[in-house]
């Protein structure tokens, strides 16, 4: 199979975490520019919310469910996240790719806090086209608990298992996935986590920073797919399939 990849860019990333609703527009500029440098190769963006979505899920009580009480908090998260969405496909598109925004909300659904539907044929015809989707972490309805968040990592999550990517990236704004003497953990398989470093965000986060991703990635692992996070600035070297200096969670498969 010729190369496709899925990245995820984390919300730490792309915004000042401490100013809410504060995009970092040179960090966004920077990443469009190394993906807009890699147009041969079809790829699909998911990426996180930072300081825009999660303070507002966060001051809505949305991370255990809407109801008719807190249910602006959907429409307020949501346009907070769609406002940082906006900025990256515009970079995107000001780079020269050929990008479009996806809103999960509209058409994914969850249960229970996970993502348990979202179509993909749309994401896999604008590849096919050499059109980026650019989706991110958003507010989606809940069958059982009215609405959740449903992080850019369970996106990938989902996204890894239901379509056929030959790659997997995260970047993030640490070199990888860090033991907890500060070291980064080459290789991880599915079931270890013990001696991973894994400590809160100082800020608000309400989807499980280091944690949740690595839920995510388990699941994946456990699945067959194999995943690699790594430093925002090892970025081109992801794109381009060098080594990056991250980490890899491997297929379980491979520990069989
Ligand atoms: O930053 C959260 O996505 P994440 C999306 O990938 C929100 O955890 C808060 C609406």
């Amino acid at each position: 199979m010729s190369e496709r990849l899925l990245v995820k860019v984390g919300g730490s990333v792309l915004t000042e975490k401490g100013r809410k609703g504060t995009a970092d527009t040179g960090a966004i500029g920077m990443i469009a520019r190394d993906i807009a440098a890699c147009q041969d190769i079809p790829l699909c963006l998911v990426h996180g919310a930072g300081s825009f979505g999660h303070p507002e899920a966060h001051q809505y009580g949305l991370a255990h469910g809407a109801d008719r009480t807190n249910r602006q908090g959907i429409a307020m998260t949501h346009m907070s996240v769609a406002r940082l969405n906006q900025m990256m496909v515009e970079a995107l598109r000001h780079a020269g790719a050929d990008a479009i925004g996806i809103h999960p909300l509209a058409g994914a659904f969850a249960r229970a806090g996970r993502l348990i539907s979202l179509e993909t044929r749309p994401l896999q015809h604008l590849m096919d086209m050499g059109i980026i989707p650019v989706l991110h972490g958003d507010v989606v309805m809940d069958e059982v608990q009215g609405a959740c968040i449903v992080s850019g990592d369970q996106i990938i999550r989902y996204l890894g298992e239901h379509l056929p990517f030959t790659r997997i990236g995260l970047a993030t704004d640490v070199p990888g996935v860090l033991s907890k003497d500060g070291c980064v953990i080459a290789e991880i398989s599915g079931e270890r986590g013990d001696d991973v470093a894994t400590g809160g965000s100082r800020h608000t986060d309400v989807t499980g920073g280091m944690k949740g991703k690595l839920r995510e990635l388990s699941e994946l692992s456990s699945h067959g797919i194999a995943s690699e996070v790594f430093h925002v600035s090892r970025l081109p070297d992801f794109l381009q399939g060098r080594p990056h200096g991250g980490t890899t969670i491997l297929c379980g498969r491979e520990h069989g």
